[in-house]
């Protein structure tokens, strides 16, 4: 999205001063930007992410601060009523003064306000002052205020009554993110002269005829002017110009038009086609609105069948497998946070294969930058209301709050071809059975959350009609009140009984998720992410620092206690790291495969979550900072547009193979079976030929357990006419039980034309997930793998900064992260 004023506008934007209300603290501000981050760069408080800092800066969110700045008019500027202070992600309850005169209170990160401000103008300097409030006073405040108690979940959140305040919801703590109460200014402050008329809102809606080829684009402008008269628009659009004289009322006018486009090309997700995308120009004498659009037509398929109900996503008349993850914001401080982190992260989504991710409702409806990245790298965008595990106020001003937030974001991102689905919120109807009141009173706290899901839904639909709208993440059907964590026959499913309730892997195979939209097991970050915020000293898992940096109450326990469960106790932190990411990544792999081979009864799997917003121990398959943890590299293997997997029976009597194609095309496919001894080596169990057709999944080949002697483990390996190839090893009991030798691998590295490194892995012995690790920034192209006797395997390190080695390579391996270091391989 793209706003140029033609007429006067001054951009606020930039340095201000920055001070708490009490005169104790004051340094300067650079906006858009957040309060943390200035004190950090000021030296009033050290740097939250470290250590346990977090506790000793939480008192600034208890603090009010006021951010000020003047600017100059001239006599002929200051003299024109028309200017209007145009402002959005102010973060929260606020007012903003102009010359000492009240202009404007907010209380919504969530909404741009535009008010008219011509009357508190001088010639010569003014001062403009945003005094923000504390948020936990606010909260609190609004909490007494309740007609009966709307308790949040203090599970997640340590600071309080963040539901009372339309604010990132993680902002007060959550099971993953730090909790500090940021503050600040995330867009735009800017004065707008708007002339007779400005532009209000934009919003973009398409109708396809798949038979005709074409596409009728609907225009939705929504214009304020001060007087009646007359307005000329001029659209411009693939090819199409249209010129309307639009007649104008004092207040409100809405303009409709609608523009046929013949034989359009279409956006695609990635892997299903191109992401074609046009320029759409609107302009008035006053402003020029740009938007990046696409053509399609995607609709979310809920009818019934015989399991129950489906939940797919359409895309152009093609049902599209969604393979993906879970977005939380890309740092817990806005400061740090820019267009090109979120390419990064995103990047490595689609790299990963994934086509889909779902902005989850506890962070923030995402900046332009982010839906322009999806738009152009085929992320289809299932987009949560920002509403999450908590209970809500109903009250007339909270709704009112809502609909205006609802009614700018939907019109705002309507333009997007990324957009597929708009969710009302994140687990409130599960939370209805989370706090004593609503237990208690379950009638008035129901009917309290209809009343917001429905204003969710009927501001929705008043913007952006055509929009697919799904209730609530996870419902099992609209108006369907039902355990969507544990019923898996309609609707979309969070199923968290492996991590939250301590159940074996193999219960992943036990349910039939229509659509998985979460299900996660956590792991710790990274060493060299670790490295940044502990000392040598804090290096243990049970270490306060380790502890202060795992927000899930029992997370490290569950963590270690999975270990005894599947593997050898690992000798050491870091090999204590490695296991815990080797073992995430197996859960996860485990689900997926099994789900991706129901297909088409399941038509999506996001796990829980792609990113972290600061170091921490999570269930994230990136790092912060956007390194690739072992998960991620399993994800762009399990998450293969062509994929065989193996899939143990309940009783653990069978393993039977299924091929998967989300491609356009069929495929043939070629697998070869092995039991893998690893004190004795590989012998072929048996060759198999199939064809998969498009969109299919087909179960084609299977092994009795029996057929592997004791101590054998299963390895397969395919290739497909297309060019895919994969295979991975299945130990058909747990790791622990199997005897690994130690392997001695050796590595060859070379630095390459292109600035990569490429590296040469041989071993004597199997040696499974061998895992490289390294200081320097950057990818391999692969992880996490096994190097068998005589198959050197090659994998090319791409650094961050073309050129750069990979310095400290670590090598990990599952056998030598339980021995005793005497008995460790000769690594380097
Ligand atoms: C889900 C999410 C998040 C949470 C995650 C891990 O319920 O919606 O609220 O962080 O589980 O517990």
């Amino acid at each position: 999205m793209a706003t140029h004023t033609k007429t006067d506008a001054l951009d606020l934007s930039g340095i201000w001063d920055l001070s708490s209300e009490d005169g104790a603290h004051a340094c300067r501000i650079d906006l858009p930007g957040d309060v943390h981050s200035e004190l950090l760069a000021a030296g009033i408080i050290e740097d939250p992410y470290v250590g346990r800092n977090e506790y000793a800066v939480r008192w600034v969110a208890e603090r009010d601060w006021r951010l000020s700045r003047t600017f100059a008019l001239s006599d002929e500027q200051a003299s024109a009523g028309d200017w209007i202070l145009d402002v959005d992600g102010l973060d929260t309850v606020a007012e903003i003064a102009v010359n000492g005169v009240a202009v404007l209170a907010t209380e919504n990160t969530f909404r741009r306000y535009r008010e008219n401000v011509a009357s508190a103008l001088r010639a010569g300097e003014n001062r403009i002052d945003i005094v923000i409030r504390s948020s936990l006073s606010e909260g609190a405040a609004r909490y007494a205020a309740q007609p009966f108690p709307v308790p949040y979940h203090e599970g997640n959140s340590p600071l309080p009554h963040g539901n009372m305040l339309r604010k990132p919801q993680s902002h007060f703590g959550w099971d993953w993110n730090i909790a500090i109460a940021p503050l600040g200014l995330y867009g735009e402050i800017v004065l707008r002269r708007t002339g007779a008329a400005r532009i209000e809102a934009l919003a973009v809606s398409q109708e396809h005829d798949r038979q005709a080829k074409t596409v009728a684009l609907t225009l939705t402008i929504d214009l304020h002017g001060e007087t009646a008269g007359t307005l000329p628009i001029d659209i411009a659009v693939a090819g199409v110009e249209r010129h309307v004289e639009c007649p104008l009322a004092p207040g409100h006018t809405r303009v409709v038009e609608t523009i046929d486009i013949e034989d359009p090309s279409l956006w695609w997700p990635a892997g299903a086609g191109d992401q074609t995308l046009h320029t759409l120009v609107v302009e008035t004498p006053f402003e020029r609105e740009e938007r990046t659009i696409g053509f399609r037509e995607i609709r979310l398929i809920d009818e019934p069948d015989e399991a129950g109900r489906r939940f797919a996503f359409e895309v152009n008349g093609r049902e599209i497998f969604c393979r993906g993850a879970n977005w939380i914001p890309a740092d817990a401080l806005f400061s740090r946070s820019g267009r090109a982190k979120t390419e990064g992260l995103l990047r490595s989504a689609v790299a990963a294969n994934m086509n889909m991710i779902r902005v989850w409702g506890g962070g923030f409806y995402e900046s332009e930058d982010f839906y322009d990245l999806c738009d152009r790298l085929g992320l289809m965008v299932w987009q949560d209301f920002m509403f999450a595990c908590n209970l809500y106020p109903s009250t007339p001003d909270f709704l009112a709050e809502v609909e205006a937030e609802v009614d700018h974001q939907a019109r705002r991102l309507s333009s997007h071809p990324s957009l597929a689905l708009w969710c009302g919120d994140n687990e409130l109807v599960g939370a209805l059975t989370w706090f004593k009141e609503s237990i208690a009173d379950r009638d008035r706290y129901l009917v309290s959350y209809d009343r917001l899901n429905r204003t969710i839904e009927h501001a929705l639909k008043r913007a952006t009609p055509q929009a697919q709208w799904w209730p609530s993440s996870p419902a099992s059907g609209v108006l369907d009140y039902a355990d969507a964590w544990h019923k898996d026959n309609s609707g979309d499913m969070h199923y968290w009984s492996v991590w939250h309730e301590g159940e074996s892997f193999d219960m992943y195979r036990s349910v039939r998720p229509r659509f998985c939209s979460e299900f996660g097991f956590q792991s710790f970050t990274s060493m060299p992410v670790i490295a940044t915020f502990a000392g040598e000293r804090d290096m243990n898992v049970s270490a306060p620092v380790m502890e202060s940096h795992q927000k899930n109450a029992g997370g490290n326990a569950r963590i270690a206690e999975t270990m005894f469960r599947y593997f050898r106790y690992p000798e050491g932190f870091a090999n204590f790291v490695y296991l815990s990411q080797i073992q995430q990544a197996l859960a996860i792999r485990t689900a997926v495969d099994a789900w991706r081979a129901l297909k088409p009864h399941c038509m999506g799997t996001l796990y829980w979550q792609l990113n972290d917003t600061w170091p921490v121990a999570s269930w994230a398959s990136l790092d912060y900072g956007g390194r690739w943890k072992a998960l991620h590299y399993l994800a762009r293997r399990f998450f293969s547009p062509v994929n065989v997997v193996a899939i143990p029976s309940a009783d653990n009597d069978r393993f039977s193979f299924s091929a998967i194609n989300d491609t356009t095309d069929p495929v043939a496919i070629s697998l070869t079976v092995f039991a893998l001894d690893p004190a004795k080596g590989t012998r072929t169990l048996f060759q198999a030929e199939t064809r998969c057709g498009t969109d299919e999944a087909t179960t084609f080949a299977e092994v009795d357990a029996a057929d592997l002697a004791h101590g054998e483990m299963l390895l397969y390996r395919w290739t497909a006419d297309n060019g895919m190839a994969g295979g991975e090893h299945l130990a058909p009991a747990t790791y622990k039980g199997l005897e690994l030798k130690a392997a001695d691998i050796r590595i060859m590295s070379e630095a390459r034309a292109d600035g990569t490194t490429g590296l040469m892995l041989t071993s004597d012995d199997p040696a499974l997930y061998v895992f490289l690790e390294t200081s320097t920034e950057g990818v391999f192209s692969d992880n996490a793998v096994d190097v068998l006797p005589g198959e050197p395997l090659g994998i090319v390190f791409i650094p961050a900064v073309p050129g750069e080695a990979p310095a400290d390579l670590r090598i990990y391996d599952l056998q030598a992260s339980s021995a005793t270091p005497s008995a460790q391989g000769n690594h380097p």
